[in-house]
Parts: structure tokens; C-alpha cells; sequence
């Protein structure tokens, strides 16, 4: 319980919002926002003044550390916390996960949480999915377990933050407008073990090089890896997921059994497996999860298979890169649904690295001309313009074979034809589960 304090609740989005929930019946809150139209909407909490004395602050996680009023605050050695900070200290939860890294921290986050929850254990999620934590935090009991997803923006601001069980699921450069450098930004990521003890347990992904070292430098470190067997982690052995917590190596699944797909997907699943397991959890209750889990919605999501053709939805995909991570996944050959939005993206190399693999690319949208030059030149044999993500998939639709896969992955923003990505993925899962249904050729 936090009360009696003066606090300046510093950005008027999500988070400080719920900061004001959490915190405005027992302490004098002060509201700061850039734009005056959000303080005009918080009318009943005075606006910052410089001479107010501050016991702290909660920064939203998108306020860079130079903004000028954080810095004088800093130079008057007023805290700065995040809502995942506060949510540390309001809350009651003796069980907090917490996973943070470059890449996989939504897949892993989702699929832990998902195991706790098949496995009956009262469990919680959210953070930097989109889902504020300190309403959870808040009314947490001490056996709840919270499972959190941290950024490195959250991370940043932490003071006392120490979760239980900590997951690292990679380092490499991102957010370098926000943290200005590589090693800023790492020492943020790290900060979610800094408070860690004896008891505790830290999760890093060694196949990841900046984390392998990490992991050198923690002996009491459980690592995951595709490649090598560490004495204490998870790890794939002749096709099957493996854990070694207590000595002894037990057996989860193989990894064909698992509906998601993708190397990164197996590392994501060694983690979440093992962070479910040191929770408690059984390796039959823990398999059953990853049996069943298709993916987190849009990330190569997977919607089903149909007269033998698997389908996929990664409409998340709104970036020739992000393409070719959905691309690498698939196991046969692809009909590619892609096009949309026309950010000034090159299509060139991703249609050359994956000519091989691509059994058709049926091309839509505002992008739709340059994506289908670039398609041709790069040797795509089957190339199919189309006026909308509809009329592209039911042609892509008659032409899949058993073996194959329809992957819509766009690579383009949705914006030409849809509000947002979410919108796109879902009309696109009801459209083929409609034709589905209906058994359409
Ligand atoms: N603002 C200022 N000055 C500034 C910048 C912002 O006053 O210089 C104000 C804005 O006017 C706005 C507020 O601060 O009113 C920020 O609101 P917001 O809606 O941008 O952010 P929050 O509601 O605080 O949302 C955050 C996370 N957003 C960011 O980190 C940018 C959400 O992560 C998170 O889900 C949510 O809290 C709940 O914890 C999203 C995200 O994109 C998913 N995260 C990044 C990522 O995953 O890469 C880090």
C-alpha cells in the first residue's frame, strides 16, 4: 500500500491512467502530459507546479529519459518509476514472472501464461501487451502468479522490481531512438534480474550471443538453446523438446508435435516450458499446452488445416523482415497473400531468397503494382494480381495442394483496406473458415 505521498503521474495514456486508479484514493496526485488537451481531461488533479514537493513519478514507458522536465526532476533526485515499478510495490503476488527481450517476448509471455492457466494455477497477464499491469497487481492475493511482459522502457525506470522467475529471449539492437545506445538499452533489459537472490530463477536464450555471455557470467543461470544441452535448462534433442531442471532430463513433446512453427517458435516454447516447470507445473500438463497452442493471434498464427492445406495467419507481417521470419517457418510450399500498404518498402530480396519456396503470390492492394514488378524480376514463377485480400485468397485457395501452405503474411501495412492489422488477420480467419464451411473448392 502506497499513501500520504505526493505524485506526479507523468503522461495521461494507458498508463498513467491506471496509475491514477491505483494511487488517487490514498495520495495528492499531480498530472503531467505534453499534449494540454489530455491534462485538460484529468481536471481534477491540479497540473504539475515546480515548487510541489514530490515523494515520486510514474513515467509512461514512451516519455524519453531526456525529456527535459524528467531531467530536472532527476536533478532533484525524485524517483522516476514505471507502472511495472509501481505494480511491484502495490502489489500483494509472491509470484512474478517477467519476460522481456528483442523478439519472442509476446509468444513466450502468452504461452506461459497459458500453461499456468490449463494447469488450474491462478494466474494472471499483462504489461506490455497492451494490457496494463497494476490493475492486476493491485488486486492480486499473494498466491496469484503475474506474468508479466516488461519493455525496455519499463525496465528502465525499476527500482525494486524482482521477479521470481526472469526470462531473457534475446538482445539484439532496437529502440536506439529511445535509449540512444546498445548498451543503454541492454542495461535495461538486464535490470529484471538485478534484484534477483538465491531462490530466484533467470531464463536466458544462449543461442542469443550477447545472452550467452550474460549466462557465463550467472553460473546459477538455467539456459535454453536449439543447439547445445546446458546442465540446467531446456533444450532439443533428436526432434524433441527436453528439460533438465532437477538433475534428471525429462521429455515434453516432439518438435513436430507443436502446432506453432518456426525456430524462433521452438525457442520460445523451450522458455515458456521451462519457466512453467519451475513454477511447478507437470511436463504432461506443460506438453498438452504446447500442443495445442496455435500462436499468438497474427504472429504466424495457425488457423487450421483444410483438405490437407495448413493455414496461416501473420498479418502482424507489416514489414518485408517480418515476412521473411513467417517465410523461413513454413515447411512446404507457400502461397504467399501479400500487398497493402505502400510504406516505400523493397520487396526485391525477399521474393528472390524465397523464389524456391513461393508456389504462388497473389498480390493486392495499394502497393500491388511495384510488389508484383518486383515479384516478377525476382523469378516468382505464379504471380496473381488481385483487388482485395478476398478475391486474393480464394484464388490462392483453389490453387493449394495437400503439402502446401497459405500463408498471409502481407509485408505492408493494412491501412489501404483495413483500420489496422488485428481487423485484417480476423477478417481474413473468418473469410477462409466461412469457405471452409461452406466446403468450397
Ligand atoms: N507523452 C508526453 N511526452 C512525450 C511522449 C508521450 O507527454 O514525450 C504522453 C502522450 O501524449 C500520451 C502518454 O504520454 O498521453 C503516453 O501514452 P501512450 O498511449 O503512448 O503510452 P501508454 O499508455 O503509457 O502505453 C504503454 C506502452 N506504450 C509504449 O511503450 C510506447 C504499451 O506498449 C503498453 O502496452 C502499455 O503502456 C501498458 O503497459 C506498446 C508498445 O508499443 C504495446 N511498446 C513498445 C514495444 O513493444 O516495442 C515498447
Amino acid at each position: 500500500m502506497i499513501s500520504g505521498k505526493n505524485i506526479l503521474i507523468m503522461g495521461l495514456g494507458m498508463t498513467g491512467q491506471t496509475a491514477i486508479e491505483a494511487l488517487k484514493d490514498e495520495n495528492q496526485l499531480y498530472v503531467h502530459d505534453d499534449r494540454r488537451e489530455n491534462v485538460e481531461k484529468f481536471s481534477e488533479f491540479p497540473p504539475y507546479d515546480e515548487n510541489q514537493p514530490l515523494d515520486f513519478v510514474v513515467k509512461s514507458p514512451g516519455i524519453p529519459m531526456d525529456h527535459q522536465l524528467v531531467q530536472e526532476l532527476m536533478g532533484r533526485s525524485v524517483p522516476i518509476y514505471s507502472d511495472v515499478e509501481l505494480a511491484y510495490q502495490l502489489t500483494e503476488s509472491e509470484h512474478i514472472i517477467a519476460i522481456t527481450g528483442t523478439n519472442g517476448k509476446t509468444t513466450t509471455t502468452r504461452l506461459i501464461y497459458e500453461m499456468l492457466k490449463d494447469g488450474g494455477f491462478p494466474a494472471y497477464i499483462g504489461g506490455n501487451v497492451g494490457i496494463g499491469i497494476l490493475p492486476l497487481a493491485k488486486s492480486a492475493r499473494p498466491e496469484d502468479i503475474l506474468v508479466i511482459e516488461c519493455s525496455s522502457f519499463q525496465l528502465e525506470t525499476t527500482e525494486k522490481f524482482h521477479p521470481q522467475v526472469a526470462v531473457l529471449t534475446n538482445i539484439t539492437s532496437d529502440h536506439l531512438d529511445h535509449h540512444k545506445t546498445l548498451e543503454a538499452y541492454r542495461e535495461s533489459k538486464e535490470k529484471i534480474f538485478a534484484n534477483q537472490t538465491g531462490g530466484d530463477a533467470l531464463i536466458l536464450n544462449i543461442d542469443d550471443s550477447y545472452l550467452s555471455l550474460i549466462g557465463e557470467a550467472h553460473e546459477e543461470a538455467y539456459v535454453t538453446s536449439l543447439n547445445t544441452r546446458g546442465e540446467r535448462g531446456a533444450y532439443v534433442k533428436d526432434g524433441k523438446l527436453c528439460l533438465k531442471v532437477a538433475g534428471n532430463e525429462e521429455e515434453l513433446l516432439a518438435v513436430d508435435e507443436l502446432l506453432m512453427v518456426g525456430a524462433h517458435n521452438v525457442q520460445n516454447a523451450l522458455q515458456a516450458a521451462l519457466a512453467a516447470r519451475l513454477m511447478g507445473l507437470s511436463v504432461q500438463s506443460i506438453a498438452y499446452t504446447l500442443r495445442n497452442f496455435p500462436g499468438v493471434e497474427h504472429r504466424i498464427e495457425y488457423v487450421g488445416t483444410h483438405r490437407g492445406v495448413s493455414y496461416y495467419n501473420d498479418s502482424k507481417g507489416t514489414n518485408p523482415d517480418s515476412t521473411d521470419v513467417a517465410l523461413a517457418s513454413m515447411k512446404g510450399p507457400v502461397h504467399l497473400l501479400c500487398g497493402g500498404y505502400d510504406k516505400g518498402s523493397s520487396f526485391t530480396q525477399l521474393f528472390e531468397k524465397y523464389r524456391g519456396s513461393i508456389a504462388g503470390a497473389y498480390i493486392y492492394g495499394a502497393v500491388k503494382e511495384q510488389m508484383e514488378r518486383e515479384a516478377r524480376e525476382a523469378g516468382i514463377k505464379h504471380i496473381f494480381p488481385a483487388e482485395d485480400l478476398f478475391s486474393a485468397t480464394e484464388k490462392a485457395m483453389k490453387r493449394g495442394r495437400e503439402g502446401e501452405a497459405i500463408l498471409l503474411s502481407p509485408a505492408c501495412a493494412s491501412w489501404d483496406q483495413f483500420p489496422n492489422y488485428e481487423v485484417r488477420g480476423r477478417e481474413f480467419k473468418e473469410f477462409v473458415q466461412g469457405k471452409w464451411s461452406g466446403d468450397l473448392e
